[in-house]
């Protein structure tokens, strides 16, 4: 454990970690497991079009949400695609600014208006009391993200969608396995959206799900992904390939298996962050209600460079020449990425929150890949750099130590390289 500054890379010591940790890690399940599943795709030889593990993961999936139906999907951003035509959704949709690409990017590209709308401070979600201000006559839909794991507040968005007749449907691209007032996420809306992605805490490889109650609209999300096709010969509506292979339903059924223990590590890593930052001025940890089930899977921290006295790019900066790759997610915000920012220049005026928490905000690895004790390590060396604020800001600027990592600048604005001035925005 690291006591001293001169011991961080920057002044000249070793990196902490010999090995890099990434924010992402796949958790890998039971490798003997996969590998009898993938034996037996093989010796069945069949590798997709609704194969038996898609069967069985679909089912599984849907048991353990408690949900009527799952259709199994290529992946999340497909499934977004193919349920906002499955519903039929037009004109605009209200959408988190804080978010993945992936979620506006799945109105847009068929041409679907996403409305960005702010979020709140404390959860990163979509703000209920700015939603309604944003419905015009062409809002048809909102889509509201679990963004971290937690969802986001249901009750409130239900009640605006009924009032103005508009179709709910959420990105729980990160929750699944967690709850909302005791019931699983899965069972909201229209529909919910999951992802596999080899990055979340339970994946396929690549693989997405569409979760609903809803039988009619359960036959169009199925038939959708399959070219409209229901049936060998019976087309019933427009269509694309959105199908999970075997492979990925293998390894997603593989993952589910480990379920128990993947929350259990990110559970115990989340605690863990908690303790050892829980007195660190300026530095705040994203708070899980703990009352909820949860699966825990991304740790995200705030540097407010005012009290900490030192900028989060310092702080990812420092963290990544001890091989922590620390990320940025979702910066500079959705409205500040293309091509919203340049259709709509001036949208950062209305998103104050979103545009604070991009300058804020860093995900830190978690996961089977991290123990407790990487924990500690990591969050030591966060205690030494706020506590040597000045020292390490000078010698950031000094040392050009940008040449340590080019995309991340000092300044605590985003640097051209990976991420817009928000200025761009709110001009
Ligand atoms: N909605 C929301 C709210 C989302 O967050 C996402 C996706 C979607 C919708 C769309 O779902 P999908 O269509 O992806 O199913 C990752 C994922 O690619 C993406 O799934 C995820 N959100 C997003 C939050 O994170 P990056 O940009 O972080 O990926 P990348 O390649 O930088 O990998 C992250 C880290 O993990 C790296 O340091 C390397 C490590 N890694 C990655 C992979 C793929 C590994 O060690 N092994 C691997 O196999 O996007």
């Amino acid at each position: 454990m690291k006591r001293n500054l001169d011991e961080l890379r920057l002044f000249g010591g070793e990196p902490v970690f010999a090995e890099k940790h990434h924010v992402g890690r796949p958790n890998i399940g039971d490798r003997q497991r996969l590998h009898e599943r993938l034996d037996e795709m093989l010796d069945r030889k069949w590798l997709s079009n609704n194969g038996p593990f898609v069967k069985e993961f679909e089912r599984r999936i849907a048991e353990y949400a408690g949900v009527k139906y799952c259709a199994a999907i290529c992946n999340g951003t497909v499934a977004l695609e193919i349920l906002a035509r499955a519903l039929g959704l037009t004109g605009e949709v209200i959408v988190p600014a804080f978010t993945a690409a992936a979620t506006p990017h799945s109105l847009q590209w068929q041409q679907i208006t996403p409305v960005f709308c702010d979020i709140k401070a404390d959860t990163h979600a979509i703000d209920p009391d700015r939603v309604e201000e944003l419905i015009t006559p062409r809002t048809t839909g909102i889509l509201a993200v679990h963004i971290w794991a937690q969802p986001c507040e249901i009750k409130r968005l239900q009640e605006i969608a009924d009032r103005n007749n508009l179709k709910l449907i959420f990105d729980a691209c990160h929750a699944f396995a967690c709850t909302y007032r005791g019931r699983m996420i899965g069972n909201f809306g229209e529909a919910e959206v999951l992802s596999f992605h080899a990055t979340k805490f339970l994946n396929s490889f690549e693989g997405g799900a569409v979760l609903t109650n809803n039988d009619e609209l359960a036959t169009r999300v199925h038939a959708m992904a399959q070219y409209g096709m229901c049936g060998e010969e019976n087309v019933i509506s427009v269509g694309i390939n959105g199908k999970m292979t075997e492979m990925s339903a293998a390894m997603g059924l593989t993952s589910l298996e480990s379920i128990d223990g993947i929350i259990a590590a990110n559970y115990r890593n989340y605690k863990e962050y908690q303790r050892q930052l829980a007195d660190l001025p300026g530095v705040r940890l994203l708070a899980l209600d703990e009352t909820e089930k949860s699966n825990y899977q991304y740790i995200v921290v705030e540097v407010d460079g005012r009290v900490a006295g030192i900028s989060r790019e310092a702080v990812i900066t420092v963290l990544r020449a001890e091989n922590v790759l620390a990320r940025r997610h979702f910066c500079p915000g959705c409205h500040n990425m293309e091509p919203y920012k340049s259709r709509f220049p001036t949208l950062g005026r209305r998103l104050p929150v979103t545009n604070g928490v991009v300058q804020r905000m860093m995900t830190l690895p978690s996961g089977t890949a991290v123990s407790q004790n990487d924990v500690a390590e990591i969050c030591q060396i966060i205690r030494l750099v706020v506590k040597h604020a000045a020292e390490v800001t000078d010698r950031l600027v000094r040392d050009k130590t940008i040449e340590i990592l080019p995309v991340f600048n000092v300044d605590s604005a985003p640097s051209e390289a990976g991420c817009p001035k928000q200025r761009d925005a709110a001009a």
